[in-house]
């Protein structure tokens, strides 16, 4: 099925210079980059974008990560684009996430009170229409 996933590079992957890989990966799938923004996040849309995840005790730490540097934020489309951008991502937590994977290939270790996985991706076609409208507001 065609459709459409919100993608970001976050803080600890741009820092590390890993843009043109991530962004290889979904080309060498044959997705398209429909658009694309490099970004500083404000408590405001992060507070939108984890809606459900701001009253866990992690969340301030989670805020420090995600606030510590531009992210890369973009639209990516494709057939079942959705799922397949979950599963190159790999699972949240580096130390399950398979090696193949973006997380399982450059992610480390949970430190700093946040989970440094270098990528994030919408978990549902509601969750992507939820996050292209809060970032692209389209
Ligand atoms: P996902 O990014 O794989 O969809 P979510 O459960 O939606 O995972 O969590 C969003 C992000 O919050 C994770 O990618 C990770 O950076 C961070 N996070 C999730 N759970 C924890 C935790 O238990 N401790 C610290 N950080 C976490
Ligand atoms: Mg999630």
């Amino acid at each position: 099925m065609q459709e459409q996933t919100f993608f970001m590079i976050k803080p600890d992957g741009v820092k590390r210079g890993l843009v043109g890989k991530v962004l290889g990966r979904l080309e060498n799938r044959d997705f398209r980059i429909e658009d694309l923004q490099m970004r500083m996040i404000t408590r405001e849309l992060l507070e939108a974008h984890y809606a459900d995840l701001v009253d866990k005790s992690f969340f301030e730490g989670i805020a420090t990560f995600m606030m510590s540097g531009p992210v890369v934020t973009g639209i990516a489309s494709g057939p079942d684009v959705i799922k397949s951008w979950r599963t190159m991502m790999g699972v949240t937590d580096p130390v399950l996430a398979l090696p193949g994977t973006i997380r399982g290939d450059f992610a480390r270790a949970q430190e700093n009170g946040a989970i440094q996985n270098i990528v994030h991706g919408s978990d549902s076609p509601e969750s992507a229409r939820r996050e292209i409208q809060i970032w692209f507001g389209k």
